[in-house]
C-alpha cells in the first residue's frame, strides 16, 4: 500500500455498503489530537493501517475500514467484509476492541454498539434456544423464570448445596445456579454436586409436579469445559453455566459447538464485563458484550437490574429489547436479572423490564428470615402477585412468606 497515510481512512462523505459492519465509538482524542486526526487513527489501526508509510509491491485487497460519521465524541466506522474471518468472534474482536483501546492517539476510547452485517452475523450460530428456554424447558407460560443461586457462593459442602437446590425448588424456584466461582473445588467437586443436585432435582420434580432445572458451572479451560458438558448431558440436565467473560470467546464458541451436538442450553454469567464497561467513556460496552455473546450462541446472559439491584448496570431494558430483536432470523437471548434482588422489587424490576426475563435471587431468597424454603415460595408469590396485578402488600395478607419478606427488605436496594 505505498503511501497511504492516516487521512486515507476518513471520509465523511463515505456511506457504509450493507455488507460492511460499522461499529460506534465514544472518542476522546489526545491532548494534542484533533477529532478527525483520532478517528482516522481508529479507522487504521483496527483495520490494515499502521502508523508508518509502507512500500508494499503487488495489490492488496482494499481492507482498510473507514471513519465515516463523527458526531461530538461519537465516531461511526465502517469495516469491509473481507476483513474478517467468518465465525472467528476472537479475530473480529482483535480488530474493532483490540489496539485501539490503548492508542495514544486517544485519551479514551469505548467501543458502544455495533451493527452487524448478515453474512458475518450469520457465519456465527447463535442461541439454540433463546427466550423458548421458558417453555421448552419449563411450563412458565408468561411468568419469568427464576433462579437462586446458593450463598455462600463458595464453601458449601455438596451435600449442602444439595440440599439448598431441593429446598429451592420445592419452594417453586425453577432453575438452581451455581455462583460464578463455584466450579471444581476440594469442598464441593464438580462430579459430585453435579450427581447430588440432580438426584435432589429428581425429587423435586416427583413433588412439585413441576419441571425443574440446573445451572452447573462448567467454567474452566475449554477441553475440560466440554468433558464437564458431556458429563451434564449423560446425567440428563439441560443447562450448563458458563462464565463467558473469563473463560473468553473462542472457549464459549467451542462449548457451544460441543452444546449443538448435546442439545445443552447455554447460560452465561458476566462476571469481569466491568473491567470493560463499568466506565462510561473506555472500554467496551455491555450492549457490545451482549451482542458478541448472542453471535456466539448463549440462552441466557446477565444483563443486571435496570439499576434496582446492587450491582452498578448501563441500558439494561435497551439491551434486552436488543437481545429480543430480530437478527437475520438468529434465536434471541433470555435476559438475567440478578444482583441484589429480592422479592420486593418484583414489581418494579418487571414493570422495567417485562415478563420475558429470568429473576435470579441468591441473599434475596437465602436470606429469608424463614430460610431457603420459604424465601423460594415468597419469591413466586411476588412473581404470581405481580403477574395478578395485586400489590404485594395486599397478596401477602394470604402469603406469610411473603407477608415476612417484606417486613424484612420492604422494597429497598440493597447496597
Ligand atoms: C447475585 C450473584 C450474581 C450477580 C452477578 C452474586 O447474588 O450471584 O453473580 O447477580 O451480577 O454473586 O452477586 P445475589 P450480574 O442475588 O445474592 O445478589 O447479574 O449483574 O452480572
Ligand atoms: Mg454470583
Amino acid at each position: 500500500m505505498p503511501g497511504i497515510k492516516y487521512e486515507d481512512f476518513l471520509d465523511l462523505d463515505y456511506d457504509p455498503a450493507d455488507s460492511e459492519l460499522v461499529c460506534w465509538f465514544h472518542v476522546e482524542p489526545a491532548a494534542d489530537m484533533d477529532m478527525e486526526s483520532a478517528a482516522s487513527r481508529v479507522a487504521s489501526e483496527s483495520s490494515n493501517g499502521t502508523w508508518a508509510e509502507l512500500q508494499v509491491e503487488g495489490s492488496v485487497t482494499d481492507l482498510s475500514a473507514t471513519a465515516f460519521e463523527i458526531d461530538g465524541n461519537t465516531v461511526g466506522v465502517a469495516y469491509p467484509d473481507e476483513l474478517f474471518e467468518d465465525g472467528n468472534m476472537a479475530q473480529v474482536l482483535s480488530c474493532i476492541a483490540g489496539n485501539i483501546l490503548g492508542m495514544k492517539a486517544v485519551e479514551r476510547i469505548r467501543l458502544n454498539d455495533c451493527e452487524w452485517p448478515e453474512k458475518l452475523a450469520t457465519s456465527f450460530p447463535g442461541p439454540q434456544f433463546g427466550t423458548d428456554v421458558r417453555n421448552e424447558i419449563f411450563d412458565a407460560g408468561d411468568r419469568p423464570i427464576t433462579a437462586t443461586v446458593p450463598k455462600p457462593k463458595v464453601g458449601l459442602s455438596t451435600d449442602q448445596h444439595a440440599q439448598i437446590g431441593y429446598e429451592a425448588w420445592t419452594g417453586g424456584i425453577d432453575l438452581l445456579k451455581d455462583d460464578e466461582n463455584l466450579t471444581d473445588q476440594t469442598f464441593n467437586p464438580f462430579e459430585d454436586r453435579l450427581a447430588e443436585s440432580l438426584a435432589r432435582r429428581d425429587q423435586a420434580e416427583e413433588e412439585t409436579g413441576e419441571p425443574k432445572s440446573y445451572l452447573v458451572n462448567i467454567t474452566a479451560d475449554a477441553n475440560t469445559m466440554l468433558d464437564r458438558a458431556d458429563a451434564v448431558a449423560e446425567q440428563g440436565c439441560e443447562y450448563v453455566m458458563v462464565d463467558v467473560v473469563t473463560t473468553g470467546w473462542a472457549a464459549v464458541q467451542t462449548v457451544r459447538e460441543r452444546c449443538e451436538e448435546l442439545g445443552l442450553a447455554i447460560h452465561a454469567h458476566r462476571a469481569m464485563h466491568a473491567a470493560f464497561d463499568r466506565v462510561p467513556n473506555h472500554g467496551v460496552s455491555m450492549r457490545t458484550i451482549a451482542q458478541v455473546a448472542r453471535l456466539c450462541g448463549v440462552d441466557h446472559i446477565h444483563t443486571g437490574t435496570a439499576d434496582l439491584g446492587k450491582l452498578e448496570n448501563e441500558d439494561t431494558v435497551g439491551i434486552n429489547e436488543w437481545l429480543y430483536s430480530d437478527l437475520y432470523g438468529m434465536n434471541d437471548v433470555l435476559p438475567m436479572a440478578s444482583g441484589g434482588l429480592h422479592p420486593g422489587l418484583v414489581p418494579e424490576l418487571m414493570d422495567r423490564c417485562g415478563n420475558n426475563i429470568g429473576i435470579q435471587a441468591g441473599g434475596g431468597v437465602h436470606g429469608h428470615p424463614d430460610g431457603t424454603h420459604a424465601g423460594a415460595k415468597a419469591l413466586r408469590q411476588a412473581i404470581d402477585a405481580t403477574m395478578e396485578g395485586v400489590p404485594l402488600t395486599e397478596y401477602a395478607d394470604d402469603n406469610p412468606e411473603l407477608a415476612t419478606a417484606l417486613d424484612k427488605w420492604g422494597t429497598d436496594t440493597p447496597r
